[in-house]
């Protein structure tokens, strides 16, 4: 018997979910029909079928040709809305979403138009549902540093509509020490702090991403488990990890759920949360990525502890966090 229906009762935070990575094959050829933009698709079950990832880089690739579909601040309201409406359906109370300004400004979008179009959907969310949340401009690690200044320094003035900044994209050879003073004028900036480490990368990206960016939760940080001391750092430091299990299975960062280390992180105490990364391409939203850890040999009990997780983790206020436990 499923447990679908009772995780998608449990309230939760989503803290690891790209905006970009909700766009479902419809919505994606209804943009490209509306925006006179070709996709390199001829249907929605031919794009769909491109699915099949060896690893990051080649969802990537995927991943930015879809998003070249959006380009008005309504495309970013309807796409903000179909995903907050669909997490609601799965119990999240409270969602953080991150984006990625710098594809969108290649793709001759202005920052204020994603922000714009996200922000009415979240507005929209809070009225209809009760739902909190923000956004977190993600700088993307493939492109030049001062290509992520200057995008810092164009949000600087809205730093109040942001929750915090983030760092994602391909991730080998890109180490966090790159992105230092990126993240050390967002500190200043009053913004919070996370990035992507220890996806692909090694257990060294997690300890830079800690030590010189500052981070407050890492996204993924699976490979943090090869590192026995680096397990006792996130420990003692209270270091959240926002896990994706179908995303680190479609993209072979593990070899299948049975091969994931959730379990010896949960263990030892590491403060795993379960989100769902990008799932119009990975197969599901959050309630079936619980659904996978349970599968995977955890009890009830344990992923009320991971819900539990996401809201302590989240960048709520506390009297939010009151509420929502
Ligand atoms: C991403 Cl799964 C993943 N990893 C790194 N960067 C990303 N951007 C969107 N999804
Ligand atoms: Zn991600």
């Amino acid at each position: 018997t499923s447990l679908l229906p009772l995780l998608e009762t449990l309230p939760k935070a989503e803290l690891h979910l790209h905006i970009e990575g909700t766009l479902e094959p419809e919505l994606a050829f209804a943009l490209a029909a509306r925006n006179g933009v070709a996709l390199p698709f001829t249907s929605v079950d031919e794009l769909r079928a491109a699915y099949d990832f060896d690893d990051l880089q080649s969802f990537l690739d995927l991943y930015y040709a879809c998003m070249t579909v959006l380009r008005t601040e309504q495309d970013f309201a309807d796409l903000g809305r179909a995903y907050l409406e669909r997490a609601n359906a799965d119990g999240v109370r409270h969602a953080e979403l991150f984006f990625d300004p710098q594809v969108h400004a290649a793709n001759g979008v202005p920052l204020s138009t994603v922000m714009d179009g996200l922000l009415r959907a979240l507005a929209d969310a809070e009225a209809a549902w009760g739902m909190s949340g923000g956004l977190i401009l993600c700088f993307v690690r493939d492109q030049p540093v001062a290509s992520a200044l200057a995008t810092l320094e164009e949000a600087a003035p809205r730093a109040g509509d942001l929750l915090g900044v983030g760092l994602d994209s391909a991730e080998v050879c890109y180490p966090p020490s790159l992105f230092a003073e990126v993240f050390e004028r967002a500190r200043a900036l009053g913004l919070h702090r996370v990035a992507h480490a220890g996806e692909e990368g090694p257990p060294a990206y997690v300890r830079e991403a800690v030590d010189l960016l500052g981070v407050e939760r890492i996204d993924h940080g699976i490979r943090a488990a090869e590192d026995a001391a680096l397990i006792d750092l996130l420990v003692e430091r209270r270091i959240p990890l926002t896990v994706c299990p179908h995303s680190n299975v479609r993209l072979k960062a593990v070899a299948g759920m049975h091969a994931h280390p959730l379990r010896t992180l949960f263990d030892r105490g590491v403060l795993v949360t379960v989100n769902s990364d990008d799932p119009a391409y990975f197969g599901g939203y959050v309630a079936s990525n619980y659904e996978a850890v349970h599968a995977a040999g955890f009890t009830l009990d344990e992923l009320v502890r991971m819900a539990a997780n996401s809201i302590d983790a989240s960048f709520a206020s506390d009297p939010r966090k009151a509420e929502l436990h």
